[in-house]
């Protein structure tokens, strides 16, 4: 009898475990990615907005400039309450309408007299925006500015002078109370106002006027991670309404080309696919009709039920949320806004307190390099957001089937991509198993950095995720299944 020629089987051994130490690598980055700043901009998700200004005291919506800093008076400010009620919603940051249209600067500026400094408020010793920002890092929130580019109480608004203004304002705030997450530049430019007691109207060249790619430079080289909020970025984009949603179907990519600040185009909510710059959707919008607090409007404020939808609508659609809660006269978010709040809290925890897919058993008709370690279908129900299941290059479609033990009951599913690598997905179908055959339960468009869909309840053993059409091979951080509370 001879003996297996041993050396061989050895060889054998040896270059299989170096093919799994090796394993393949990662798909090449598709298109225009997040930068590190993005991609933690992402996760963020919700945060809130809080306007506050003259117009607080005066019932408007937009101040004239001409309004008197003594009627800025709140009497029981406490940041503190804007902070907790904003941590205890899940907000992960705040931004603050350092100065509206009106003006007035709500930190004793040292370039106006326009200012909390000139006002009641604390005997002219208060800083809200100093108060605002040490009461949210106490409570772990990131902090972003709103300084309004319109300013109808500057006499040299429209001139070149007040550019220089602006940017001293952007300096003092950075150094005084940065880092900021992210600053905020709204679109509102021009026309009537006080402008220093000539009270007439001035336009400006939305195009060429306030010279935001210098702006851009300066906040960026004081404050290298923020992320610039405008109709044209180039952080974050506007989704071009003040409704509270993205489209369904959403590319966090958009060809910047011809975009400016202050100067809307209807494709901002659904961006361009292979578009020339990752421009992440923010849905801004207010818990109440009007921005600022009226007390008219107290029982108007969105219920939890709609706020949840509004959350499908932005969050679920890959956007992040900018909730507004704007401070009543008194300096407090008000009791209703407080309560809506809670609400809808309580409902989003209920709701995704526990991924039924989480370490389900997976299969998939492909699987990268052949190595699933590395890229298998186990990774997108590990709830690792570093990890994901992704296919060769050359395969931009395929399934992906999650087996339980016992059966689930659902209601929402929830797909990440992997957006470090840009995003792919261009359609995608859910599938369930009825116990006697596949069903299709639901289907979508993009993915990015999140979709959320909500079906009919539904009780199965397995779930299928068909990619069925994509840029570049799928990369899938997320599949997860969750029920609604009834
Ligand atoms: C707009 C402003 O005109 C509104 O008053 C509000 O601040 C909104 C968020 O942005 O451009």
């Amino acid at each position: 009898m001879t003996r297996p020629a041993l050396p061989a089987i050895a060889l054998s051994i040896s270059s299989l475990a170096a093919a799994q130490v090796a394993p393949p690598a990662p798909p090449t980055p598709h298109g225009a990615c997040p930068s590190p700043a993005q991609l933690a901009w992402h996760d963020l998700e919700f945060y809130g907005f809080l306007h506050f200004t003259t117009n607080t005291f005066t019932d408007r919506e937009w101040g004239n400039g001409d309004e008197s800093p003594g009627i800025f008076n709140p009497t029981g400010l406490d940041a503190r309450q804007w902070a907790t009620t904003a941590r205890q919603a899940g907000m992960k940051a705040l931004i603050l309408t350092a100065k509206h249209h009106d003006g007035f600067c709500l930190w004793p500026s040292r370039y106006t007299e326009h200012s909390v400094k000139n006002s009641p408020y604390k005997n002219g010793k208060g800083d809200v925006v100093g108060e605002f920002i040490t009461a949210a890092r106490d409570e772990n929130l990131l902090v972003g500015l709103y300084l309004s580019p319109w300013d109808r109480n500057h006499a040299d608004y429209a001139r070149p002078a007040y550019i220089e203004y602006y940017r001293n304002q952007w300096k003092e705030l950075i150094a005084s109370y940065g880092p900021l997450f992210e600053i905020w530049f709204d679109g509102a430019n021009g026309g009537d106002g006080y402008y220093g007691g000539a009270r007439e109207t001035r336009t400006i060249d939305r195009t060429t006027y306030y010279d935001w790619p210098g702006t851009n430079k300066l906040i960026l080289s004081l404050n290298p991670d923020a992320i610039i909020f405008s109709d044209a970025g180039p952080g974050c984009r506007w989704a071009g309404n003040e409704s509270g949603y993205s489209d369904e179907t959403s590319w966090q990519t958009i060809n910047l080309d011809g975009m400016y600040p202050g100067v809307s185009h209807d494709h901002l909510a659904h961006g361009d696919k292979n578009g020339t710059h990752w421009v992440g959707v923010e849905v801004d919008v207010s818990i109440r009709p009007g921005w600022f607090w009226h007390e008219k409007e107290n029982d108007k404020v969105k219920s939890p039920e709609q706020l949840v939808e509004l959350y499908y609508k932005s969050i679920g659609r890959g956007a992040n949320l900018l909730l507004n809660v704007p401070p009543d006269p008194r300096g407090l978010i008000h009791e209703n806004d407080a309560a809506s709040l809670r609400g809808m809290k309580r409902i989003l925890d209920a709701t995704f307190a526990r991924d039924l897919l989480h370490a389900a058993k997976c299969s998939s008709t492909n699987i990268r390099g052949n190595a699933p370690a590395a890229f298998g279908p186990a990774l997108a129900v590990d709830a690792d957001p570093a990890s994901y299941w992704a296919t060769d290059d050359a395969t931009t479609t395929g399934e992906l089937l999650a087996e339980l033990d016992t059966p689930i009951t659902l209601d929402v599913i929830r797909l990440k991509e992997a957006i470090a690598l840009g995003q792919r997905v261009e359609a995608f179908a859910i599938d369930y198993w009825d116990g006697a055959a596949w069903k299709e339960l639901t289907k979508g468009t993009t993915i990015g950095p999140r979709r959320i869909l909500r079906t009919d309840p539904i009780t199965t053993t397995k779930l299928r995720l068909r990619i069925t059409q994509s840029l570049a091979a799928p990369t899938i951080t997320e599949f997860a299944a969750f029920k609604r509370p009834t």
